[in-house]
């Protein structure tokens, strides 16, 4: 789907704002009243969460649906035009209404989604109402408790008297931030237009080979002319798919971006897609982009900032990018949800590898908030495939065309031992449909959960071995002697597979201020300690490829004993300001290349 764009053949209204806002009380589907009224509106920011825009618990854990409403008027000049609303990301399933009439629904929580609005619109004013649903279950991504039961404390027997608040409980470690979280446009195009643009590049020594497709609609025969970054025209082509070459290319390198603009005309209809050339490949134990082992330096990260939520917040992205850079960093996952559009347009202008994450987080019945005393076959119980089958699909035709996508990750910390054959059953597919809709044709992964690794049948069937590791933490806390040799007996069993492995998650919470001369856990010094001591080993292994450190920043989650404030594993406070170790991150990552560190 084609980011919206301002251009000589296209308009774009934004409707970010303040619209007026009502949560609904029970959890039943809301009624759309006739004159379009809400219950005691109040005013709301869009794009943002809701949760942290208001004072008081009514927002902060609200469970259930919740109406937006806004009122705009059509420029006359545009009637001529076909009409697109579109929403970047709806957290986690909307009904649209315009003018009273349900004009689409969407669920999932971070792709977009658009539906034509010419026929439904008024000349005058229009009344656009979106309700808004968080809930999370067994067949949502991520996972959440069925009905807002209360995973934590589950297990406890129901107590005559007592009532428990339905909740959403998360079976994921961040809060589940809800809302109209990304932007809403509305957008022309003209009539015949290009639907979508497909290019994928290929390097032949000097230059570049790039097969295109465009998919249109009533106009034939588009033209494409690629201009490079001073605007000359390097190459053209004509039709809806072939190849065209572009001589002495320039390659877009990690950290040192170089973008191509595909010009795509046809009929009245332009649009302009911008490209980069790179190659990403795996061979052997290394992980190669433009056919250099490439060494992964950078984070996990969130979506998370004060107030916004997971609302799109373009100052933090810039920030984070920056502090990246300061740092040394190369690369980030997007974890646990495909990021803003935003994002990924600006990592490919900074030269950001990302590995891009769908929502599947949770999927998950032995670990975390689900786990109860006996194994569970999470692979029977949760009713998941169809929908990770879409976000699968709709992931990568959003981002296919990002030169900074090096890698797509379909899952965070799945169970793949407990039932080793049904987790092999549910993921074998859905890797392969990941491998199947890319047009580049990228590594797929799945991020593995610390667990008996000996047992796993799923993840060695990836093509890079991501681990999510907490030996000094959850495992052997306190003891980094006893998590080095730990972590060094699990590195000699991966090694014997002959295939790239790197770290997607291993952190200590650390309380920023808080220190001690002796290492303990929550120091600043220890999380310092605890980076030295797994590095000692990782770096001894010539098949371990990246360090992606557990969180970027501190970030909101949903209250309870595990969490003090949030979950404080970032190497940056939540206001993005360094720790000890990011100062430690500065300079081991200053002196390790992006590639060929291995
Ligand atoms: C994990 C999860 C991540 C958590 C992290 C933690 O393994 O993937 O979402 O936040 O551990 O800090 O416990």
């Amino acid at each position: 789907m084609l980011y919206p764009q301002l251009n000589q053949a296209r308009a774009l209204i934004d409707l970010s704002g303040i619209w007026d806002f009502s949560l609904c009380p029970d959890t039943d589907e809301p009624h759309i009243q006739e004159d379009d009224s809400l219950t005691n509106p109040e005013t709301i920011a869009v794009p943002a969460s809701y949760n942290d825009q208001k004072v008081g618990e009514a927002f902060r854990d609200h469970y259930g649906w919740v109406l937006y409403r806004c009122y705009f008027s059509i420029p006359k000049v545009l009637s001529s035009q076909r009409i697109m609303l579109r929403f970047g990301a709806v957290t986690h399933s909307a009904k649209v209404y315009l003018n009273h009439q349900l004009i689409c629904q969407h669920k999932g929580g971070f792709l977009p989604f658009e539906v034509e609005i010419s026929e439904s619109l008024k000349p005058d004013q229009n009344v656009l109402i979106v309700a808004v649903d968080n809930r999370i279950d067994y067949t949502t991504l991520p996972v959440g408790s069925e009905q807002g039961g209360n995973m934590l404390t589950g297990l406890l027997p129901d107590t005559p008297g007592v009532t428990v608040k339905k909740q959403n409980y998360p079976n994921f470690d961040f809060f589940n931030y809800s809302g109209i979280t990304r932007p809403v446009i509305i957008y022309t195009t003209p009539k015949q237009y290009i639907r979508d643009i497909t290019l994928n590049p290929s390097v032949k020594g000097t230059s570049a080979q790039v097969d295109y497709v465009i998919e249109t609609e009533g106009c034939t025969q588009p033209t494409l002319t690629i201009r490079d970054e001073a605007g000359t025209t390097v190459a053209t082509a004509q039709g809806s798919s072939g190849c065209f070459t572009i001589e002495n290319v320039h390659l877009w390198e990690p950290m040192h971006a170089y973008l191509y603009q595909a010009q795509v005309c046809c009929g009245q209809d332009v649009y302009t897609e911008s490209f980069g050339v790179r190659t990403v490949e795996i061979q052997g134990k290394s992980f190669l982009i433009n056919g250099k082992p490439f060494y992964f330096k950078g984070f996990g990260k969130h979506e998370d900032t004060p107030f916004r939520g997971r609302g799109l917040d373009n100052v933090a992205n810039v920030k984070d990018i920056s502090l990246m850079d300061w740092i040394g960093a190369n690369s980030f996952r997007t974890s646990h949800y495909p990021y803003s559009e935003e994002m990924m347009l600006l990592c490919d202008r900074e030269g950001i590898v990302v590995i891009d994450e769908t929502p599947a987080v949770g999927v998950n019945l032995n670990f975390g908030a689900a786990a109860g005393t006996t194994p569970q076959d999470t692979y029977k119980i949760l009713r998941t495939k169809e929908h990770h089958e879409a976000v699968i699909r709709d992931m990568i035709n959003r981002d296919k065309n990002r030169a900074c996508v090096v890698m797509w990750s379909i899952a965070n910390e799945s169970d793949t031992t407990t039932y080793p054959d049904s987790a092999l059953d549910y993921y074998k597919p859905l890797y392969d449909l990941a491998h199947q809709q890319d047009p580049q044709n990228r590594p797929v992964t799945i991020v593995g959960v610390q667990n008996d690794y000996t047992k796993d049948k799923t993840l060695p069937i990836t093509d890079v071995i991501c681990l999510n590791r907490y030996y000094g933490w959850y495992v052997y806390g306190g003891d980094l002697k006893a998590a080095g040799q730990a972590l060094d007996l699990e590195l000699q069993y991966w090694e014997k597979l002959g295939k790239p492995l790197m770290f997607t998650e291993y952190g200590a919470d650390t309380i920023a201020g808080l220190h001690d001369a002796t290492p303990t856990m929550f120091t600043e010094e220890y999380q310092v300690d605890f980076y030295k001591a797994i590095h000692e080993i990782t770096d001894r292994y010539d098949y371990f490829i990246g360090e992606h450190v557990w969180n970027f920043a501190d970030f909101a989650t949903i209250q309870g004993i595990m969490r003090v404030d949030g979950n404080k594993k970032g190497i940056f406070t939540r206001d993005r300001r360094p720790k000890l170790a990011a100062h430690y991150f500065k300079k081991r990552w200053h002196n390790i290349p992006n590639f060929n560190y291995k």
